[in-house]
């Protein structure tokens, strides 16, 4: 009898192999129910925790760990930047191990629903002086100048917190570009005069030979205050990036679901009608802070005038996506418009996984020129209603 293949460790070591395989794998398809003729969600999470590659996880030698321990493990994979990178759908998601640092891996498949598989190792991010304690949510940008752009959050303890305050953190953009998605040239953090940023967007084409930045800016780390709505500013060098006039283009509303927090996902989406735009939306209930996803248009030679608004939300969290570390969450900062017109939109659930959901261009727009807006006012969505049904009444 071999010994060897009847350890712990060989027995372990070909199950965590046999599972992880069938896991990137599996293949993924489009929810069965009719849905809502927007988009199609997709029955599998496309990047969950288990997704990370066993080498970062398991010390695979023998010798130092007999039992197979996870040595290493990972909490959640979420909020990921998107962008096609050759014939491959590339994410790179926000990984968050179990000490609750947050880091970027970036993640490829072949098709954008399935097969998602890690590279061999986490993206490796350039300090400032100051060390980032925690980054998170890339929005990967090609932008027409050539660099790839990843703008991301980077969080550091408040040093003004007042003592035996330990929350109290600074939230600001950071910002990377790279031409391969692998080496990474960091740049300064973004220097702007609204406070607290997070949710920094980069605009993929110059706007009168300036670098146009979506920002969302807000009085304090988790209190946005008089901010938390979508601003636009301009940069004259990304080597110095400096924002200047930034004006809010699409703020907060009562009674909406951007009641109390208003920020861009991914960069928009250039289409003959105009800038289509994903935004997170986050209201207050009695069960907490409930974040869900709309959209949004902006003219094409205007990038500051929103020219669409369909009422509401476009994707809110539904049955297992509203239960996560923070429930009641979807977040979206990537999605991909393929050369065909499809749309994958990658978005997280509760801060735990990634998923997608899949539209076109040609629908996407029709959403968002042809649904009506929001009223404000109760009366006026039973009018939008009646509206419809006398329309319908008219043909039938
Ligand atoms: O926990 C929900 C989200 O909270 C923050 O979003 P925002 O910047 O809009 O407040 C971020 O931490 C985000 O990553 C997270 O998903």
């Amino acid at each position: 009898m071999n010994t060897t293949t009847n350890s712990i460790f060989d027995k372990r070591k070909a199950a965590i192999e046999k599972e992880f395989q069938q896991l990137i794998e599996r293949k993924n398809e489009p929810q069965s129910s009719e849905g809502n003729g927007i988009f199609a969600r997709y029955k599998n999470p496309v990047v969950t925790r288990n997704h990370a590659p066993i080498e970062w996880r398991y010390d695979l030698n023998e010798a130092t760990n007999p039992f197979l321990m996870e040595r290493i493990s990972i909490n959640a994979t979420f909020n990921a930047g998107a962008m096609k990178w050759g014939d491959k759908y590339i994410l790179a998601v926000r990984v968050e191990g179990v000490d609750r640092k947050s880091f970027f891996a970036i993640a490829e498949s072949p098709n954008g629903v399935d097969n998602f598989q890690f590279w061999d190792k986490p993206c490796v991010i350039p300090q400032t002086e100051e060390p980032d304690t925690n980054v998170y949510d890339m929005r990967l940008v090609q932008h027409e100048d050539g660099w790839i752009y990843g703008i991301f959050c980077t969080e550091r303890k408040d040093p003004n917190a007042p003592k035996g305050d330990t929350s109290s953190a600074i939230a600001n953009a950071g910002i990377v570009r790279t031409k391969d998605l692998v080496n990474w040239e960091r740049l300064p953090d973004l220097i702007s005069n609204t406070g607290q940023q997070r949710n920094v967007v980069m605009h993929p084409e110059y706007v009168n030979g300036k670098y146009a930045l979506y920002t969302r800016p807000q009085d304090g780390f988790i209190d946005v205050g008089s901010g938390g709505g979508i601003g636009l500013g301009y940069i004259d060098t990304m080597e110095n990036p400096v924002v200047q006039e930034e004006k809010i283009i699409f703020g907060k509303q009562y009674h909406t679901i951007y009641e109390l927090k208003n920020g861009l996902g991914p960069a928009p989406i250039k289409t003959e009608k105009g800038w289509l735009h994903l935004a997170h939306g986050v209201r207050n209930t009695a069960a907490g802070l409930r974040y869900t996803l709309y959209m949004f248009m902006t003219d094409l030679n205007d990038i500051s005038k929103v020219t669409h608004i369909p009422a509401g939300h476009f994707m809110a969290p539904q049955d297992s996506e509203r239960v996560g570390d923070v429930s009641n969450v979807l977040f979206s900062n990537g999605w991909i418009a393929d050369e065909d017109g499809t749309v994958f939109i990658y978005y997280a659930s509760s801060d735990t996984r990634m998923h997608v959901a899949v539209s076109s261009v040609e629908k996407l727009v029709d959403y968002v020129i042809n649904t009506p807006e929001d009223t404000f006012i109760s009366a006026g969505s039973v009018n939008t209603i009646i509206a419809q049904v006398n329309k319908n009444q008219a043909i039938l």
